[in-house]
C-alpha cells in the first residue's frame, strides 16, 4: 500500500514535471502538432481499445511493438471504460491516408478513415514515447496528419548483388517506421536474375549465378514462396512491392538463360537485348509477366525501358530486325525499341495493370491510361515536364539526390558522383524536390510522389547497403510526406539521433553524420568501375 502510494506520488511528480513537454521527435514531421500540458503515462494496465475488426492487424502490431519498447504486455479489449486507455477508431469522415491524434493526460484517441491511417497514427504514437526513470510517457497532443504525396518509396537493385528476404524485412520495418509505402524490387540486369519463373527454370538454373564483381557467385535469388512472403510481410505495413522485369535492355541474365530469345549486344554489353522483333520473344514475356502479375497485387508492374542504346548494335544488321522494321513501317532501330514498349504495355494491360518505365519510354507512343513514368535523368529536367504535358502520371526519383549509390560525404572512396562534382548528401536529398517545385507546381495532381534508388554495383554487403542507406531514407520520407512549410534541417538533424538509435536497436548499420570517422566505410569494390553515364 505504502509503496504503492509512493509509486504514484512519484508518476505524478514527474508527470508533473513535463507539464510543458518539447515537440515530440517525429520521422516524418507531422503537418500539425500541438502541444499540451501533462503526459500519458504508460503502464502495464494501459489498454488497447478498439471495435472495428477490420484494424486487428494494427493492434497487434501496435502491442507487439509496444511490448518490444516497454516490456509490458498490455491489454487489448473492445471496451474499457476508465481512464488510462489508447483508442484506436475507424472515422469513415476522414480521408484515406489521413489521422488524427489526442493525447491527453487521461486517454488517447487516434482516428482514422482507414487501417493504413490507423497504422500511421500508430507509427506516430510509438515514436513519441519517451522515458525517464523507467517511466513511459506520451506528451499531451493534438496531431492532425496525411501525406502530401500518394509513392513514398525506395528500390533495390537485387540483380547486381543480392540481399535476401531477411535484409528485405528488415528494410520494410525501417520503411514502416519512416511512413514509406512502396518497395520497388529491381529483378534482373546483367549479372542475374532473381526471380523464379516456374514456367522458364532456367532463368534461375543458369540465370541467378553471379554478381557484378563475381561472375562465378553460386545461384542467388528468390523463390515463389520467398516473394509471397515478402509481399505478406509488406501488406501487413501497408506497403506494396511493385516489381521490376527490366526490357528490352539491361536483359543479360535472361539472354544466357535462353540465347534464342537474345537481341544481342557487343563487348562489355554482351547479350544485352531482348530480341524484339521475335513473336516467341513476346510469348516469353507475357509467360514471364503472368507468373509475376500472380505474384505481386500491385497494380503495376516496372518494365525498365532505360538504356537500350547502350548494348543494341546487333540490331542494326540482325536481318530479321531490320525486315521486321521495314514491314511495320518503324523507321528505325529506335522505332523498334518503341514498337517493343508499345507491345509490352499492351501485354500488361491485358492482365489488367499498367507499366512503369524509365523515361526514356515517353518518346515511345505508349498512352497515359497504361503507363506511369520514373523520371530519373535529373539532368534532363525536360523530361518531367514532358511527362507532365503528355498526361502521364510521374514518380520521380531523379539520380540527383535520389540515388543512393552515390557517395553521401566527401570522406567516401567508394560510389558514385556526378561529372560535375556532385553527390547526395544527407541535405541535398532533404531539400527535394525544392529545385523543381517550379517544374511541378502546375501539375500536382500527376505526380504520386518520389522514391530512393539504391543501385548496387558498388554495394556488395548488407553493412555497406545500409551505410548506404541510412540516414538519407529518412529525408526522402520527410520530402515525400511532409509539406515545404513544415520542413526544417535543422530540427531533422536533431531528429536523426532518435532514428539512429531505432537503427541501433535492431543492428542495423548506417552512416553517421554526428561522427563522419566512427565507421569505417565498408566493402565495395576497389577499383575504380565507372560505368558510362546514361
Ligand atoms: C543508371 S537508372 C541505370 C542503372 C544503373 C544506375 C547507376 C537507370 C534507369 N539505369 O542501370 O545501375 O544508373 O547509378
Amino acid at each position: 500500500m505504502i509503496r504503492n502510494l509512493t509509486l504514484s506520488l512519484f508518476v505524478l511528480i514527474t508527470v508533473l514535471s513535463y507539464g510543458q513537454v518539447a515537440q515530440p521527435q517525429i520521422i516524418p514531421q507531422p503537418q500539425e502538432v500541438k502541444i499540451g500540458t501533462g503526459s500519458f503515462i504508460l503502464d502495464a494496465k494501459t489498454a488497447i481499445v478498439y471495435k472495428d475488426k477490420d484494424i486487428q492487424q494494427e493492434v497487434n502490431y501496435l502491442l507487439k511493438s509496444l511490448r518490444d519498447k516497454t516490456s509490458y504486455v498490455l491489454a487489448s479489449a473492445y471496451k474499457h471504460k476508465e481512464s488510462g486507455r489508447i483508442s484506436l477508431k475507424i472515422n469513415k469522415k476522414i480521408k484515406d491516408s489521413e489521422y488524427r491524434i489526442d493525447a491527453t493526460n487521461k486517454n488517447i484517441i487516434c482516428e482514422a478513415g482507414s487501417p493504413e491511417g490507423i497504422f500511421y497514427a500508430i507509427q506516430t504514437l510509438l515514436q513519441s514515447i519517451d522515458s525517464k526513470d523507467g517511466i513511459f510517457f506520451i506528451p499531451s497532443m493534438k496531431i492532425n496528419d496525411s501525406p502530401r504525396f500518394a509513392w513514398r518509396g525506395l528500390m533495390l537493385d537485387d540483380s547486381r548483388h543480392f540481399f535476401g528476404k531477411e535484409v528485405v524485412k528488415q528494410i520494410l520495418d525501417v520503411m514502416a517506421y519512416l511512413k514509406m509505402n512502396r518497395f520497388h524490387m529491381h529483378l534482373t540486369d546483367e549479372p542475374a536474375w532473381r526471380i523464379e519463373i516456374k514456367k522458364y527454370p532456367k532463368l534461375t538454373e543458369v540465370g541467378s549465378t553471379g554478381t557484378w564483381d563475381d561472375k562465378n557467385a553460386p545461384k542467388a535469388f528468390y523463390t515463389q514462396e520467398d516473394i509471397k512472403e515478402i509481399v505478406a510481410y509488406a501488406a501487413e505495413r501497408h506497403i506494396m512491392v511493385i516489381p521490376e522485369i527490366d526490357m528490352p535492355g539491361h536483359a543479360t541474365a535472361a539472354s544466357r538463360a535462353y540465347p534464342e530469345i537474345s537481341g544481342g549486344g557487343t563487348g562489355r554489353w554482351e547479350g544485352f537485348t531482348f530480341h524484339p522483333a521475335k513473336e516467341t520473344t513476346y510469348q516469353f514475356i507475357d509467360d514471364v509477366l503472368s507468373e509475376i502479375a500472380e505474384l505481386f497485387p500491385a497494380p503495376y508492374i516496372h518494365i525498365g525501358g532505360d538504356e537500350v542504346h547502350y548494348g543494341n548494335q546487333v540490331w542494326f544488321t540482325d536481318p530479321v530486325i531490320q525486315s521486321f522494321i521495314k514491314e511495320n513501317d518503324l523507321k528505325d532501330e529506335v522505332g523498334m525499341e518503341h514498337y517493343f514498349i508499345r507491345r509490352v504495355a499492351d501485354i500488361v494491360s491485358s492482365k489488367g495493370k499498367k507499366i512503369i518505365g524509365w523515361d526514356e519510354m515517353i518518346a515511345s507512343g505508349v498512352t497515359p491510361d497504361k503507363a506511369v513514368v520514373m523520371w530519373w535523368r535529373h539532368d534532363k529536367p525536360a523530361q518531367l515536364t514532358l511527362a507532365l504535358d503528355k498526361g502521364f502520371d510521374v514518380i520521380m526519383t531523379p539520380r540527383i539526390p535520389c540515388y543512393f549509390d552515390f557517395v553521401q560525404d566527401n570522406i567516401q572512396k567508394i560510389g558514385r558522383r556526378w561529372g560535375d562534382g556532385k553527390y547526395n548528401t544527407l541535405e541535398t536529398v532533404y531539400n527535394f524536390p525544392g529545385s523543381i517545385e517550379n517544374l511541378i507546381k502546375n501539375n500536382q495532381k500527376q505526380i504520386m510522389g518520389m522514391q530512393a534508388s539504391t543501385w548496387t554495383e558498388r554495394i556488395a554487403d548488407t553493412k555497406r547497403l545500409y551505410y548506404m542507406i541510412f540516414p538519407r531514407l529518412a529525408a526522402i520520407s520527410e520530402d515525400s510526406w511532409t509539406n515545404n512549410e513544415e520542413k526544417n534541417y535543422p530540427i531533422f538533424v536533431e531528429k536523426i539521433r532518435k532514428f539512429y538509435q531505432f537503427l541501433d536497436m535492431k543492428g542495423i548499420n548506417y552512416f553517421n553524420i554526428f561522427d563522419i570517422n566512427s565507421t569505417p566505410e565498408p566493402w565495395g569494390p576497389n577499383k575504380a568501375d565507372v560505368i558510362a553515364e546514361g
